[in-house]
C-alpha cells in the first residue's frame, strides 16, 4: 500500500522548481538553514496504534472506512505516513489493544516498514473481558490490594511484552481519582499507587525508563491521583533515576503555562516523553498545531533551549508522540498534519536567536524579547521542512501526495468501508 518510490520522485519534479524557489529564498533569510534540515531529517516522532482509526469521542464514531483490522495493518498504516514525512519512524503500542501475539513477525513486519517501537502503554482504565477485578474504583490507588497487585501484574505483562519488540520505556497512565469529596483518602491513595508503581519499576531492565503522565481531570472528575506535573514529579523522584514526568499537551487546566512546566522540568532532568495534540477545552486531542501554533512554538522554544542546556540529544533522549484522535478527518491526513506542525515548530526554535535572546532578558528589554520569538515564529519555515522530507526520500506535499494517489480509497478496496479500529 506503501506509495512507490517512483511514484514520490515523480510527484516531487513535478514541483520541484518552485520548492527550490522558496528554498533558496529562505536559506538566504535564515541562519544555519543546512544545519536546521539536517536536524529535521533526524526527528522522529512516534505514531500511537490507537490514532489510526476514527475515535476520540463519546458520541457516534463516523468511520471513513479502510480502517486497519489488526496490528500488521496498523504498522502498514504508519509504514504509509514514514514512506510520505520520512519523520514517522516508530509506532507506540497500546496493550491490551494490540497485543503482539507473535513478536518476531510483528518485529518483522515494523522492519519493512522501517518502523522501531517506542514505549509501550498499559491500560488498567478499562476492564476488560474475562478480568476478574473491576478498575471502577481505580487500579494501583484501589483500597483492595488484590486490584493493585492485578494492576501492578498487568504492567509487568507489557514491559514483557516490550523488551520481545525492543521497545526501552513504558508509559503509565492511571485514571485513578474520585468523582466526589470524601471517596477518597488522598494520602491512602497517593502512598497506594506510589508502591504499585515501585512494584512495576522494579520489574523493569536498566536500560529502560518509566513514563508517568498525568492529567488534570477526566474520567475522574473531583480529583486525580496523578493530576498534574507536581503530582507526577513526586512519584518519579521517589521511584528513582529510570522514572521521569509525561507531558501531555491535553492534560492541563485551562490556560496552563505548558512552556514554563517543560522548562523546570528538563532542569530537574525529569521530563522524560512528550504526548502532542491540540485543544480549546480540554484534552481533545485535536490535530497539533491546529489551535495554538504559537504555544506549540513556544513549547518547543524551551524544549530546545533546555534540552541544550543539559546537552541532551533532541532525537533520542525524550520520547516523541502524538497523542490525537480524529472523528471528522481521515486519520492518516489528520497525522501528515500533526507531524508538519511538530516539524515547523522544531526548525522555528531552532532559529530562535538564543545569544541575543539572553541579552536582552539580562538587561530587562521586554520589547526585544518579544520581537525575537515572534519573528522566529512568524518567519514561513515550511521549505526547510518540505527540503528535510525530499532530502530523505519523502514527499514535498505528503497530504496532496496521499490525495493523488488514492491512497485511502485503495484501504477502502483492501479493507473495507466498514471497519472498525481498537482504540478509545
Ligand atoms: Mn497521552
Amino acid at each position: 500500500m506503501q506509495p512507490e518510490k517512483y511514484k514520490i520522485e515523480e510527484y516531487n519534479q513535478r514541483t520541484i522548481a518552485d520548492h527550490k524557489r522558496r528554498l533558496e529564498f529562505i536559506s538566504s533569510e535564515v541562519k544555519d538553514a543546512e544545519r536546521i534540515i539536517n536536524m529535521l531529517v533526524d526527528f522522529q516522532v512516534a505514531i500511537p496504534s490507537w490514532a489510526l482509526g476514527t475515535g476520540g469521542t463519546r458520541f457516534g464514531r463516523f468511520s471513513g472506512g479502510g480502517e486497519p483490522r489488526s496490528l500488521e495493518e496498523k504498522i502498514e498504516d504508519i509504514g504509509i505516513l514514514h514512506a510520505l514525512n520520512r519523520s514517522s519512524a516508530a509506532i507506540s503500542l497500546h496493550i491490551p489493544w494490540d497485543i503482539p501475539g507473535n513478536a518476531s513477525h510483528i518485529k518483522a513486519v515494523a522492519a519493512q516498514n522501517g518502523l522501531k517501537f517506542d514505549a509501550m502503554n498499559s491500560n488498567t482504565f478499562q476492564d476488560q473481558p474475562g478480568q476478574e477485578l473491576s478498575y471502577k474504583y481505580g487500579s494501583m490507588q484501589h483500597v483492595n490490594k488484590a486490584v493493585r497487585k492485578q494492576a501492578v501484574d498487568h504492567n509487568i505483562e507489557v514491559i514483557k511484552y516490550g523488551i520481545e519488540l525492543g521497545s526501552e520505556s513504558l508509559t503509565v497512565w492511571l485514571s485513578d481519582g474520585s468523582c466526589f469529596p470524601g471517596q477518597l483518602n488522598f494520602r491512602k491513595a497517593f502512598e497506594n499507587t506510589l508502591e504499585s508503581l515501585q512494584e512495576v519499576y522494579t520489574a523493569m531492565p536498566d536500560n529502560w525508563k518509566m513514563f508517568v503522565e498525568y492529567k488534570a481531570f477526566e474520567p475522574n472528575f473531583y480529583s486525580m491521583t496523578v493530576g498534574d506535573w507536581g503530582q507526577s514529579l513526586l512519584y518519579a523522584n521517589k521511584l528513582g533515576k529510570k522514572a521521569y514526568t509525561l507531558v501531555d499537551l491535553g492534560h492541563h487546566l485551562p490556560n496552563a503555562n505548558i512552556e514554563q512546566i517543560v522548562a523546570l522540568l528538563l532542569m530537574e532532568g525529569k521530563l522524560g516523553g512528550f504526548h502532542f495534540n491540540d485543544s480549546t477545552y480540554g484534552d481533545e486531542d485535536l490535530t497539533v498545531g491546529s489551535i495554538r501554533p504559537y504555544q506549540l512554538f513556544l513549547i518547543f522554544n524551551e524544549l530546545v533551549d533546555g534540552m541544550d542546556a543539559k546537552g541532551m540529544s533532541h532525537t533520542t533522549d525524550l520520547g516523541w508522540m502524538i497523542d490525537a484522535s480524529h472523528n471528522v478527518k481521515d486519520p492518516l491526513e489528520d497525522l501528515l498534519q500533526s507531524v508538519e506542525a511538530i516539524m515547523l515548530s522544531y526548525a522555528q526554535a531552532l532559529t530562535v536567536d538564543r545569544k541575543k535572546l539572553t541579552e536582552a532578558q539580562d538587561c530587562n528589554d521586554v520589547v526585544v524579547a518579544q520581537e525575537i520569538l515572534q519573528n522566529a515564529f512568524r518567519t514561513d519555515l515550511r521549505p526547510l521542512v518540505a527540503e528535510a522530507r525530499l532530502r530523505a526520500g519523502g514527499a514535498l506535499k505528503p497530504v496532496d501526495l496521499f490525495r493523488q494517489e488514492n491512497i485511502r480509497q485503495q484501504l477502502i478496496k483492501n479493507r473495507g468501508s466498514k471497519t472498525v479500529s481498537t482504540g478509545l
